[in-house]
């Protein structure tokens, strides 16, 4: 049992030591990432972000997007809203606050579609038995955030 713990803690030493993050928040890479709990719209989500001194997340690689999508899959919720939009000008998607066209995509076969010429904000989406991203309407109440914001890097300990 002691030798156990032994393991658990020095797990957790190594995978947080490098980022340092506050409470709540998930470390990992260079970033933390905070999962609301309550249904939001994009831009309400957006802000939720804001007050909390980051941005929806945005997936710059496939590394990102899988540790998102393995952590999301534990919890109940089923739409998560991440940091991509076209609601500026349609079929160009960008990061919400950079204006970054991806570099990566995760798009759902047929997606985005752009149903009903309003969807032009990006969810991630469990359906079928897997995750991709979705476009939806940015003001649908039915998505959590998550937010990512830079780690506090400990040069020390890095390397
Ligand atoms: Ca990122
Ligand atoms: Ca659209
Ligand atoms: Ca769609």
């Amino acid at each position: 049992m002691l030798f156990f713990l032994f393991c658990i803690s020095l797990l957790s030493w190594t995978t947080e030591s490098a980022t340092t993050c506050p409470d709540q928040w998930i470390p990992y890479h260079e970033s933390c990432y905070l999962f609301g709990h309550t249904h939001l719209s994009f831009f309400e989500a957006g802000y939720y972000c804001q007050q909390h001194n980051s941005h929806l997340v945005r997936m710059e690689t496939a590394t990102e997007n899988n540790f998102i999508k393995n952590h999301i899959r534990y919890m109940t919720e089923a739409r998560w809203w991440i940091g991509l939009t076209d609601v500026y000008a349609e079929h160009q998607w960008v990061w919400y606050g950079t204006n970054e066209p991806p570099v990566f995509t995760d798009w759902y076969p047929g997606q985005p579609d752009d149903q009903g010429y309003e969807e032009d904000c990006c969810e991630l989406l469990y359906r079928h038995g897997q995750w991709a991203w979705h476009d939806v309407d940015c003001n649908y109440h039915i998505s959590y955030a998550i937010c990512e914001m830079d780690g506090g890097i400990d040069q020390g300990i890095v390397g």
